[in-house]
């Protein structure tokens, strides 16, 4: 049967290219009539150092994000990884599945651990064995994501498929990377070469979906271009990847192809488009900001949703981490 899994760590506030790379898609994917479990990765955020107030903060405004953004607790299952266990646990099994060599090549590692590799904590190492866990562990065969997730779903795939092979089983399903829209790669507001990220240091860089309407106009207007117009179609942003940056958010807000961006927008300089493009992510935006505070208010409320979530997804879990200590030949 089909299912979809996906999460977002939460860690500082979530971004533009967490909303249409990840939760846009997570409420397209949640309306398809296929389950859906999306969590809020709470044992990823750890693998780098959390403030523990913050974390809590954020765990909390992360899930208010997804409501705001038009998760529906009734249709998915929104819960916090902590609190299922199972993940854990078949992240265990999977690190003793996966190759030093495998996660040696994980590009991810490599930027956040930075040049200091030694000073990486291991869970940081291991991430991509406990995403393979939270996704195989309910047998999940559909998983969308930004294009920066690909190596680590290509992972999960390995290891699927390494399991079966070792125990010579047909467990764990080969996982499906659902990487699509027009804003799969959204980059930083400040250099067209690095993707828009919640950790850059720089807040210009991003539009948090936390910020007011007067905060995304500005950084907006304060994105880096170059001097040309935009150019008539889309061909022309091939060399160009600050102006193709913006023609990708707008058609990533608008829901329309980067051709009818251009239909519309081609040819007009960007003191005519960065407007047109503040406006309509205002008018995207701010309805979500406005209910994510709303929800903010009422953390026992979001405390609720996340427990009832968490033993739904605990029930999914819980057999198939069964299952697959007994194909180990663990006793349980
Ligand atoms: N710039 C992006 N464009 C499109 N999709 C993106 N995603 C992240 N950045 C972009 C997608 O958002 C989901 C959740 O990401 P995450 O929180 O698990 O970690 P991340 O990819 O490391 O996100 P950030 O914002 O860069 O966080 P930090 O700075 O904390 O590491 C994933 O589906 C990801 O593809």
């Amino acid at each position: 049967t089909p299912r979809v899994f996906s999460g977002i760590q939460p860690t500082n506030h979530l971004q533009l290219g967490n909303y249409l790379g990840a939760v846009k898609r997570f409420v397209d994917m949640q309306d398809s009539g296929i389950e859906t479990l999306y969590c809020i990765v709470d044992l990823h955020a750890i693998t780098v150092w959390q403030d523990p107030a913050d974390l809590t903060r954020a765990t909390r405004e992360l899930a208010a994000g997804y409501l705001a953004s038009g998760l529906d607790p009734k249709k998915s299952i929104l819960f916090n990884q902590a609190r299922v266990p199972a993940h854990a646990q078949m992240a265990w099994l999977f690190n003793c599945v996966a190759r030093m060599g495998w996660l040696n090549r994980m590009t991810q590692f490599k930027d956040k651990a930075g040049k200091n590799r030694e000073a990486a904590s291991t869970g940081l190492f291991a991430y991509p064995n406990l995403m393979a866990a939270d996704i195989l562990v309910y047998h999940a065969t559909q998983v969308p994501v930004g294009e920066d997730q690909k190596q680590h779903l290509e992972l999960t795939r390995d290891i699927a498929m390494k399991f079966n092979n070792d125990y010579g089983v047909e467990f764990f399903p080969i996982t499906e990377p659902v990487i699509e829209g027009a804003a799969t790669r959204v980059m930083s507001l400040r250099d067209g070469s690095k993707k828009m990220s919640k950790s850059d240091p720089s807040d210009m860089s991003r539009i948090n979906l936390t910020d007011d309407a007067d905060t995304i106009a500005r950084k907006i207007r304060k994105a880096k271009t170059d001097p040309e117009p935009l150019p008539e179609s889309a061909e022309g942003l091939a060399e160009r990847p600050e102006a193709r940056n913006l023609v990708n958010i707008y058609a990533g807000l608008a829901d329309i192809s980067v051709d009818a961006v251009m239909a519309d927008h081609g040819g007009k300089t960007f003191s005519e488009f960065k407007p047109a493009l503040a406006e309509l992510a205002v008018a995207k935006l701010s309805p979500i900001t406005g209910e994510m505070s709303r929800l903010m208010q009422d953390p026992a409320e979001i405390d609720r949703i996340l427990a009832d979530g968490a033993a739904r997804a605990d029930e999914i879990a819980k057999p198939i981490l069964k299952r697959a200590y007994e194909i180990v030949g663990l006793l349980t």
